[in-house]
């Protein structure tokens, strides 16, 4: 079977923006007079639990308060992460998050080949249209084919919903398909619903344990920002391109390499 769609996480995975998830949550709670501040150390922790709101659910769990007032903070969240959705596409606007190394030249190489292109990600789906309007032009977020986002599934990663929900919706088998991740839970995810998965960890998820994926970049690379000689080697080349990717996809699928760059 050939190679017919690249899925994309979009936290960490397209652009780097956890720092800016950080900081809009702190703006919000300062908005909401909370006395909370996440440090960056904090942020890395609770970011294994993957979504705002279910980062913020786990957070006030864990304070020190009365089970009455972690109630009424518990009720507060949906407004908290409103105004931190807010906040945080006003700073994404300012484009402080550029996309990764190599996902813009890989993007565009797989549009032209004709392979579809998803995103799955556990983020609201106002923080992705800000981030992708930002960076892409229309006709490159036309694109892609499905953008599932967040709440559209009822289990977030490394539960595999959604990267389930994004093959029905292409309509495509798993092993037509290779998935983008940047984290661990992510890797869960897309492994569970039967993806090739490629891993470009970021400042935050470096360390993590990545031994389920299928191939580990620092990031895809470009001309600018060729792979050191280990990863070139695992890559195919300076950069993750789509014949490297075809190539490799087809060997974890016990295909013969040059049938696959044909099909
Ligand atoms: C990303 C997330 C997101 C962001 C915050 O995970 O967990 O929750 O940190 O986004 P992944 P929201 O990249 O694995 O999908 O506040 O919009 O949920
Ligand atoms: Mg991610």
């Amino acid at each position: 079977m050939s190679l017919e769609a690249l899925i994309f996480d979009f936290d960490g995975t397209l652009a780097d923006t956890e720092e800016t998830h950080r900081q809009a949550f702190n703006y919000a709670f300062v908005r909401f007079d909370l006395g909370w501040e996440w440090s960056r150390p904090q942020y890395r922790e609770l970011l294994h639990t993957s979504g705002g709101k279910e980062r913020l659910i786990r957070f006030i769990e864990t304070l020190p308060a009365s089970s009455t007032e972690k109630a009424r903070l518990q009720r507060l969240v949906p407004a908290i992460h409103r105004t931190k959705t807010e906040l945080y596409t006003e700073l994404i606007a300012d484009g402080r998050c550029p996309l990764r190394p190599g996902v813009r030249r890989l993007l565009d190489e797989a549009r032209g080949a004709g392979i579809k292109l998803a995103i799955a990600s556990t983020t609201s789906s106002a923080s992705v249209q800000a981030l992708l309007s930002r960076h892409l032009d229309r006709a490159a977020i036309r694109g892609f084919t499905t953008i599932v986002s967040g709440d559209l599934v009822a289990q977030k990663k490394p539960a595999p919903d959604i990267y389930r929900l994004v093959l029905s919706t292409l309509g495509l088998p798993p092993d037509r398909c290779v998935a983008f991740e940047d984290s661990a839970n992510g890797v869960r995810a897309a492994k569970s619903a039967g993806l090739f998965t490629v891993v470009t960890a970021t400042q935050w998820t470096i360390g993590d344990d990545f031994a389920d994926a299928d191939l580990e970049l620092s990031s895809l690379g470009d001309q600018e920002h060729p792979l050191l000689d280990a990863e070139a080697a695992a890559a195919g080349g300076p950069w993750l391109g789509l014949a490297q990717l075809r190539r490799l996809h087809a060997g974890a699928m016990g295909r013969a390499p040059s049938d696959e760059v044909q099909s």
